[in-house]
């Protein structure tokens, strides 16, 4: 019987489970030197962890282990239903209420090491986190594709610690939690046509329309790599959006954007330049996280299912 321990937290609506013991050792170094040993010998725990029957298409999973980089409070590792995750914005806020609440950090700067580099956090006294993403920027603007089902699609494509396709133009869909089914079908199709038209790399796909509430500035709908979509605002998809407004000047550094959810509930995000000439910027998200359950998961060699049910 293998025994995991892991506390579930929520992100303005997104859940993260992360995991705070129980897992065997990845050999140490950096995290992305850890994520090929998870990867390679131990993938069946991804799934036993985020999979039914314990998880869902939903869940997001944070792996804590040893950072490389002695300044940082913790290693993580993020997965999913299908695989992994560069950076993961929601994932990053739940990780952060997680350590607090184990009483292994206070208010204050910290800095967390993921397998695309280092992001530092801000958490604050009333338990609100902010974190400084990796270095983001858009690749291609307005790029087209004919979308079966839809007609012609445009957008940009920005890495933001995530892959994403950013739509602008082409689709008429209302963004309403009512409305999913539909809005999966559409990213779907969109995901489809991007990776076929040479962007292989691009695994989350963004929907924009405007906001619900007064001082939102934009209402977004994001679809996750394993097909679900994401109940936050998505912290690197948010990200990603400074991007492309920084690459379009439509958003001033130290300005404020409020990206709103298909939930309705919001991220704020800030950019500064790093290097302008070549739209670099690293964004700055903040977000609320509550911690809503904590136990262990036992895994037994008897259960058909113990190691979840593979997507
Ligand atoms: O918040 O960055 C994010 C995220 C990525 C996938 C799900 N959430």
């Amino acid at each position: 019987m293998h025994q995991i321990d892991f506390i579930d937290s929520h992100t303005e609506g997104e859940p993260t489970r992360t995991i705070v013991g129980g897992f065997p050792s990845l050999g140490g170094g950096t995290v992305a030197d850890q994520l090929a040993v998870f990867r390679d010998r131990y993938d069946q725990y991804r799934s036993a962890i985020v999979n039914e029957p314990r998880g869902s298409d939903v869940l997001v999973g944070a792996l804590l282990c040893p950072p490389s980089d002695p300044t940082c409070a913790a290693g993580v590792i993020f997965f999913n239903n299908v695989g992994y995750l560069g950076m993961c914005g929601h994932g990053t806020i739940g990780v952060v209420r997680t350590l607090a609440y184990q009483g292994r950090i206070g208010p204050g700067t910290h800095r967390l090491e993921t397998c695309v580099g280092v992001v530092t956090i801000e958490l604050a006294a009333d338990g609100r986190v902010s974190f400084s993403n990796v270095e983001s920027y858009r690749t291609a603007a307005g790029v087209a594709f004919d979308v079966p089902g839809i007609g012609r699609v445009s957008g940009d494509v920005a890495w933001a610690g995530n892959w994403f396709y950013l739509v602008r133009s082409g689709v008429e869909a209302s963004l309403h939690v009512g409305n999913v089914a539909h809005l999966l079908d559409l990213t779907t199709r969109i995901r489809r046509a991007v990776n076929g038209g040479g962007y292989e790399l691009v695994d989350h796909v963004e929907l924009f329309g405007p906001a619900g509430h007064a001082g939102g500035n934009s209402r977004n709908f994001v679809l996750c790599p394993g097909g679900a979509y994401d109940r936050s605002p998505c912290g690197t998809g948010t990200s990603a959006k400074l991007a492309c407004l920084a690459a379009d000047g439509k958003l001033d550094e130290g300005a404020s954007w409020v990206q709103e959810g298909i939930l309705g509930t919001s991220f704020t995000g800030q950019f500064r330049w790093t290097d302008r000439a070549n739209g670099k910027i690293v964004p700055t998200v903040s977000g609320t996280a509550h911690v809503i359950s904590a136990g262990q998961l036992l895994i037994s060699g008897e259960d058909p299912f113990a190691w979840g049910i593979r997507a």
